[in-house]
C-alpha cells in the first residue's frame, strides 16, 4: 500500500473512493462536504437520507464511516465519516484515527484498490493539520500492517489537500513517518 500527497480539489479524483469529511446529520454542511454534495447532485443527499432512515436514525456517531455511491463524480463510492469536532471539546486522537482506520475498512471492505482522503476535521473543525497528518499516517500504517489490509486490493492511499500550506505540512509529516515516505 503506497501513500500520495497531492495538491488540489478531491471532487475531481478519479479513484475508487473519496472520503467525505462529513457531521453526523449527513445531511451536508460546508468544507469539503459541501464541495462533494454539489458535485455529485442530489442524488447523493437522496442516498445519505435514506440511510439515515434506514441504518442511522441517530446519525453517524463520530469516528464511524458509511459509503455511497458517488452519482455524477468521478469516483465510484463516497466514503461518509464523521471527524472529532475540536470546537465542542472533542479532543481524543483516536476519534480522529477510528475516522481514517474505518474509513479504510469501508473501502477494503467494497473491495477499492484507491482511496482518497482530505484532511479530516483540519477545517471548520479546527484541528491542527499537522496533527490530523500525523494521525492518518499511523492509521494507514497499522491499518497496512494488520490483518484488514491482507485479503483487501487497496494499492493507493491518496490524501488531497486544498491548500498549498496544507499540502506542504502532510509531506513534511509523511517525510517522518518511518517505514511510509
Ligand atoms: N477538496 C479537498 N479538500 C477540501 C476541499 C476540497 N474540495 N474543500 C475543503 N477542503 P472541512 P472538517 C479541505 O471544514 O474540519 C462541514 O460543514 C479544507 O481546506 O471541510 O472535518 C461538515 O458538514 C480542510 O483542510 O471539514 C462538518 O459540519 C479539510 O478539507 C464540518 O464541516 C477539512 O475541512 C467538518 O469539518
Amino acid at each position: 500500500m503506497r501513500i500520495e500527497i497531492l495538491h488540489g480539489d478531491i471532487t475531481a479524483r478519479k479513484v475508487d473512493a473519496i472520503v467525505n469529511a462529513a457531521n453526523s446529520s449527513l445531511l451536508g454542511g460546508g468544507g469539503v462536504d459541501g464541495a462533494i454534495h454539489r458535485a455529485a447532485g442530489g442524488e447523493l443527499l437522496e442516498a445519505c437520507r435514506e440511510l439515515r432512515r434506514t441504518q442511522l436514525q441517530d446519525g453517524l456517531p463520530v469516528g464511524s464511516a458509511v459509503a455511497t455511491p458517488a452519482f455524477r463524480l468521478p469516483a465510484r463510492w463516497v466514503i461518509h465519516t464523521v471527524g472529532p469536532n475540536r470546537h465542542a471539546g472533542q479532543t481524543d486522537p483516536a476519534l480522529l484515527a477510528s475516522c481514517f482506520q474505518e474509513s479504510l475498512t469501508v473501502a477494503a471492505g467494497l473491495g477499492a484498490q484507491s482511496v482518497a482522503f482530505p484532511a479530516i476535521s483540519a477545517g471548520i473543525y479546527g484541528w491542527d493539520a499537522r496533527q490530523v497528518a500525523q494521525v492518518a499516517f499511523d492509521a494507514v500504517g497499522s491499518f497496512s500492517s494488520s490483518g484488514r489490509a491482507g485479503d483487501s486490493p487497496l494499492e493507493v492511499v491518496e490524501f488531497v489537500l486544498f491548500s498549498e500550506d496544507t499540502t506542504a505540512v502532510f509531506r513534511t509529516v509523511l517525510e517522518s513517518s518511518p517505514g511510509l515516505g
